[in-house]
């Protein structure tokens, strides 16, 4: 199917024997220091061991912006040359064992064949998403003024059928969810009545929910505002949570941390939506400004961190009735976005790993007494932790890269790729 270059576990194994006396030694040290503090290093690895974030399949290419994209070489051309890098982000970081598609970007004629590579490739696949936010080139009918809300019957059932396709081609891949987000609003005051729109969604909703297996679930995805600059129909967790109670217990919340306005308290977000036995799943990356999906922890670490920390605060009080769905949801303008996705996934892991370290019952004294020095001081000194040593024990003994970045790096496979994938004549503008 592709000119399959792939850096062998050979190639990691040798990589990782000039780096395991290091790690060893460090996960070590970091043993005795941790132990010194009641807890054992071991529980935490094994811990990160089971820790997955999913894969965006459009994050594997060179992303842009409306002013410009910057392609570099050896970009995926379809969806098995993007699984193909997405399983070489796996090999080496053992942190991302599924990839999340995106309809109609990621179609082929032979949904079985990505299937097939998917198993091939020790790939499973995460919640699908829909995509009724561009027009594409056989549409009868416009989604210029919205989709699910729009105020014509018949595109809010063309775009309800399309989502409805996208169950069927997540069906044929295995995966259980499907993500919604739609970029329906306006950009004039009068422009939209804000019920009825509301109202419209909602109606469409039913009718995708109803075409649900019953073992499927539902993330609907809130966003602030872009592509509409003066509403958004579905513009923030309230009316998510709302809209999510309305379809029934299948549907829940995506939180995707741009989607917020600028200091917003994601981490509460996250706690409410847990308490109201909602919250689905997450879209982690990372903004200063608006939607910016930059690589997670790259801004703002101790935010991601604070989510973390409620959602382990959460698994420990066994609040959590399902799992939430992890994915990553970012665009890689100037970088490798194998290496972005590479450091987001190891990111999340760091920042989950210390959320494991935090000393709740210290934490809970210090909120009883309203210690709040004492509280914010637990937190830290958790955040403050560096887990590196348990990442790179996780990884190595899962078989990944003590140095993913490096192994990477050195494999040339950037390179490689280029050599097999000429550079596609037409560059476009925009996230894909
Ligand atoms: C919208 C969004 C959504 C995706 C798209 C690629 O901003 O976060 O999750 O469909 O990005
Ligand atoms: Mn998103």
């Amino acid at each position: 199917m592709t000119g399959t270059y792939r850096i062998s576990p050979t190639d990691i194994a040798e990589q990782n024997a000039k780096a395991l006396p290091a790690l060893q030694e460090d996960y070590d040290a970091l043993a005795r220091r941790l132990a010194r503090s009641g807890n054992d290093i071991e529980t935490i690895t094994k811990a990160v061991t089971g820790f997955g974030v999913a894969l965006p399949s459009w994050g594997v290419g060179t992303g842009g912006t409306r002013f410009a994209r910057f392609p570099g070489v050896g970009e995926p051309r379809n969806v098995f040359d993007k699984l193909e890098d997405c399983a070489t982000i796996q090999k080496l970081t053992c942190a991302t064992p599924t990839v999340s598609l995106h309809f109609p970007w990621d179609k082929n004629k032979d949904v079985h064949a990505m299937k097939q590579l998917g198993d091939e490739l020790g790939l499973g696949f995460d919640a699908v998403n829909s995509n009724t936010f561009q027009d594409q080139a056989n549409q009868k009918l416009s989604y210029k003024f919205g989709s699910l809300s729009h105020t014509d019957a018949a595109v809010r059932a063309q775009a309800v059928e399309h989502n409805v396709e996208c169950i069927e081609l997540g069906k044929a891949l295995g995966s259980k969810a499907l993500t919604v987000w739609i970029a329906d609003g306006s950009n004039f005051a009068g422009q939209q009545h804000f019920a009825r729109a509301l109202d419209r969604y909602l109606e469409s909703m039913r009718a995708i929910y109803a075409k649900l297996p019953a073992d499927w679930l539902v993330f609907i995805e809130h966003k602030l505002y872009e592509p509409a600059f003066y509403s958004t129909v579905i513009a923030d967790w309230g009316t998510n949570y709302w809209a999510a109670t309305q379809l029934g217990p299948q549907a829940r919340c995506l939180v995707d941390l741009g989607h917020h306005a600028p200091n917003t308290n994601i981490e509460m977000i996250v706690s409410r939506l847990i308490q109201f036995g909602k919250l689905g799943g997450f879209h982690f990356n990372d903004s200063k400004y608006g939607d910016d999906d930059l690589e997670s922890g790259s801004v703002n670490p101790f935010q991601l961190f604070l989510v973390f920390n409620e959602l382990v605060d959460a698994a420990d009080r066994k609040a959590l009735d399902v799992a939430p769905a992890y994915m990553l949801d970012q665009s890689h303008n100037v970088t490798d976005p194998v290496e972005s996705l590479m450091a987001s996934a190891i990111e999340l892991q760091r920042r989950y790993a210390q959320a494991c370290l935090v000393d709740r019952a210290r934490l809970e004294q210090a909120q009883v007494e309203n210690d709040a020095l004492m509280a914010l001081d637990t937190l830290k000194a958790a955040f403050n932790t560096d887990v590196a040593p348990i990442l790179g024990m996780a990884r190595h003994r899962a078989n990944g890269a003590i140095d993913p970045l490096g192994v990477y790096r050195w494999s040339g496979y950037r390179r490689h790729k280029q050599n097999e994938r000429p550079a596609a004549a037409k560059q476009s503008a925009g996230i894909v």
